[in-house]
């Protein structure tokens, strides 16, 4: 069995692909890293080589000293990750300080991991230390209707929660501790990847303004779910305001709390 038909490498390209499909990835745009079990690890490791260096990140986090993760590549498109994974995509591992990475495989035409490896790498950092080991998965993505959403909405968390809880009754159930918002920043840097890691410490969602959404998961169908759901609150409510009609109702706010506890979960009321 070659590499490819691993699981994991299938479950990765199936997310990238789903993406596409939804058209949340214009050119180059998204990318995703996964954090690979020590089994996932084994079954790939007859495919790696190890003559690659060293590169730094310029951010740092012990916690992940050693990890191996799929990411992918900078500049690459999800609509071709399918057509050929190890072109479009890497495994790298994390040095022992867990400040730098090397590609072990994958990118067989060069290149390097997403651009937005460095923000993905601290996020990480911050759902392995509060999941104790369960989140895997960090994805980001560019959906229309909540894009759309930071041009209308106040850039605050409590505006953009509270909305999308009140678009769809799923969504108080599938995120009760509500979204973060980030203002707008310009992508890639340390500022974005810093304050986004900052709320990740109370979301599992962060909306980029004018730029997109960064969901975490602890597995591919979580995080592909998390974002579908939001994306299609978000959807829900742009289609409502664009009708013109005025809003004669909608789900009462005093209830939301009640939704997600019928479900075993509880709101964040702070941002109502
Ligand atoms: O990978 O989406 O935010 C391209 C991007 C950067
Ligand atoms: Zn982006």
């Amino acid at each position: 069995m070659g590499i490819l038909e691993s699981s994991v490498i299938k479950g990765f390209v199936r997310l990238c692909d789903d993406g596409w499909q939804q058209g949340w990835h214009e050119r180059n745009g998204g990318n995703l890293t996964y954090r690979m079990k020590k089994e996932e690890v084994e079954e790939c490791k007859p495919y790696f080589n190890y003559d690659k260096p060293w590169v730094n990140m310029g951010v740092k986090a012990e916690n992940l000293a050693g990890e191996f993760f799929m990411a992918t590549g900078t500049g690459k498109y999800f609509r071709n990750m399918i057509l050929d994974p190890e072109a479009n995509i890497c495994i790298v591992e994390i040095n022992e300080a867990g400040d730098s990475y090397r590609i072990v495989w994958g990118l067989k035409n060069g290149g390097g991991p997403t651009s937005e490896f460095p923000s993905h790498f601290l996020n990480h950092s911050v759902k392995v230390k509060e999941t104790d080991g369960a989140a895997r998965v960090i994805y980001h993505a560019h959906p229309t209707n909540i894009i759309a959403l930071t041009f209308v909405l106040p850039l605050t968390d409590s505006a953009f929660s509270k909305v999308l809880w009140q678009s769809m009754t799923e969504c108080p159930v599938v995120f009760p501790k509500g979204v973060g918002v980030v203002e707008w920043m310009i992508p890639g840097g340390a500022e974005i990847a810093l304050k986004t890691s900052e709320l990740m410490k109370k979301y599992d969602i962060v909306v980029w303004a004018h730029h997109g959404l960064f969901v975490m998961g602890n597995d591919f169908d979580s995080a592909f779910g998390l974002m579908h759901t939001v994306e299609k609150s978000a959807e829900i409510y742009v289609r409502m305001l664009s009708t013109g009609l005025p809003m004669l109702q909608t789900i009462p706010e005093d209830k939301l709390a009640s939704v997600a506890e019928a479900y075993g979960g509880k709101l964040a009321e702070n941002l109502l």
